[in-house]
């Protein structure tokens, strides 16, 4: 896969050269280029940002040093069908999820293009319907002061999906959202750490009692911590263990979709 990140501030990719991902890179397997904005701009002193048009606090970046990159991007597409996909990082894009970081490791190139201050010239989003499929995309609600940080995290979560990128690709089935819940909790040696035990049934070597409690413990952690997610959840065709511990959590299967059990008359409030 190739990608391109466009940034004022080419070093805070820096952390894309270590670990995993940086491994990837020198593998061959992930082609990760890093361009400054600033490189595309003419004048003298290299402005990407002017005032709103309409008032307002704060500054907006300035069409045509975008155009300019995302041009040479363009150009660079590898060989095959399809545009590449350009995700704009924003507060104001679709969520970042699991989901789409499976979808967007399918490409073949990706592009990101990161706004810092108020925002780019919405012009350029739209020109960039011609070369790219243009994916405004969100990691959260809450506001980060620009897109790099969202690009290092989102190019980490798509990164790891390639081929021969995890060492082990059944950690990648294993582990939270892969099946829409959160992951069960693990421990490691020594089973007694500061008076705190292992729970038994991980020493026992039964591992059909094991697999059943760590699913337990993922729907127990789901229904605690993230009630949407057992909400979105597909409870159509789930084993009887599994309606089982959910009945032990409150929660009952109506239509395929889960849903908090009413309280029993005896646990009526007044
Ligand atoms: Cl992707 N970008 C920015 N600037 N802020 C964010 C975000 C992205 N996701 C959440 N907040």
């Amino acid at each position: 896969m190739r990608v391109d990140v466009v940034s004022i501030f080419p070093e805070y990719l820096a952390p894309l050269e270590l670990s995993l991902i940086g491994k990837a890179r020198q593998d061959g397997l992930l082609d990760l280029h890093v361009h400054d904005l600033r490189a595309f701009t003419t004048d003298r002193h290299r402005t990407v940002d002017d005032t709103p048009y309409g008032g307002g606090a704060g500054m907006v970046m300035k069409a045509e040093p975008w155009a300019q990159a995302l041009s040479s991007i363009a150009e660079k597409r590898p060989e095959g069908p399809g545009k590449p996909v350009l995700i704009v990082p924003s507060p104001a894009g679709e969520r970042f999820t699991q989901a789409l970081a499976y979808e967007l490791a399918e490409e073949k190139h990706l592009a990101f293009a990161c706004g810092r201050y108020e925002g780019i010239d919405e012009r350029v989003i739209e020109w960039a319907h011609e070369h790219f499929t243009v994916r405004p995309v969100s990691l959260g609600d809450y506001v980060l002061n620009g897109g790099e940080v969202a690009v290092l995290a989102m190019v980490e979560a798509i990164g790891r999906l390639l081929p021969g990128v995890v060492g082990n690709p059944e950690s990648l089935v294993e582990e939270s959202h892969s099946d829409g819940l959160l992951e069960y909790p693990v421990y490691t040696k020594p089973s007694v750490w500061r008076e705190r035990e292992v729970p038994p049934v991980l020493l026992s070597g039964n591992h059909g009692k094991i697999a059943q409690w760590r699913r337990h413990e993922q729907f127990r952690r789901t229904a605690e911590r993230r009630p949407d997610l057992l909400e979105a959840f597909d409870a159509g065709k789930l084993p009887r263990a599994d309606r089982t511990a959910l009945q032990d959590l409150g929660y009952v299967v109506v239509n395929g979709r889960l849903q908090p059990r009413p309280a029993r008359p005896e646990e009526q409030q007044d």
